[in-house]
């Protein structure tokens, strides 16, 4: 009986379910970063949304403001590996987008040195991305995006990102940074949507 059962479920049960396709779990907390860290301070740090209808900037305490949420959520790089039920804290992209109109369909996040990454819209909304300040309780290092940085924690971790300081809305879903050197456009973890 041991020996029906055993390449049945000991498979699933040695893979973590909440692991995508292709992943591997990490403890720890990787940096990847494509160029040298920016350094921006709260006061030097301020966030745009630029539609068709125009800009709206908000200063740091201003967009902390619209509501800070905890979230405990996992995250997928690209690069296989995955980390489960990290607690981070965050602005909605709700309600930042409560504030804005557009009929635009995507946007371009923007970041602090010149990084760019492409997602729909429908992507950031209902409960899906914050701004992200806080992970493990702590504010964000540099490293990892500080002082603040988007989180798209659905997609691939290349779409969440760092040092964050604005959106651009599009009518169209222009590639980003890396969507242009080969990553997948969407970037889906459960699809292993990584490369085109
Ligand atoms: N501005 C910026 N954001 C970025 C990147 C980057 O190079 N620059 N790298 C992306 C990639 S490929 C990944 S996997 C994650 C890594 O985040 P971490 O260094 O906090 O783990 O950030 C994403 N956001
Ligand atoms: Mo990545």
């Amino acid at each position: 009986m041991s020996f029906i059962t055993r390449g049945f479920s000991g498979r699933s049960r040695d893979r973590d379910p909440r692991l995508p396709p292709g992943q591997t779990l990490t403890e720890d907390w990787p940096v990847l970063s494509a160029g040298p860290t920016p350094r921006v301070t709260p006061a030097d740090w301020s966030f745009s949304v630029q539609t068709e209808n125009g800009t709206k900037t908000w200063s740091w305490d201003e967009l902390r403001a619209l509501g800070l949420e905890d979230i405990t959520t996992d995250i997928h790089c690209v690069t296989h590996w995955t980390k489960l039920q990290m607690p981070w804290r965050g602005v909605p992209l709700d309600a930042v987008f409560s504030e804005v109109e557009t009929a635009h369909e995507f946007v371009m996040a923007h970041s602090y040195g010149g990084y760019t990454t492409n997602v729909p819209l429908e992507d950031l909304l209902d409960g899906k991305s914050w701004i992200a300040f806080e992970a493990d309780g702590e504010p964000l290092d540099p490293e990892h995006g500080g002082p603040a940085r988007l989180l798209v924690p659905h997609l691939y971790f290349w779409k969440s990102a760092k040092w964050v300081k604005g959106l651009v809305t599009m009518p169209t879903d222009d590639p980003g940074f890396w969507e242009q050197n080969g990553y997948h456009l969407h970037g889906d973890p459960w699809r292993e949507e990584r490369y085109w």
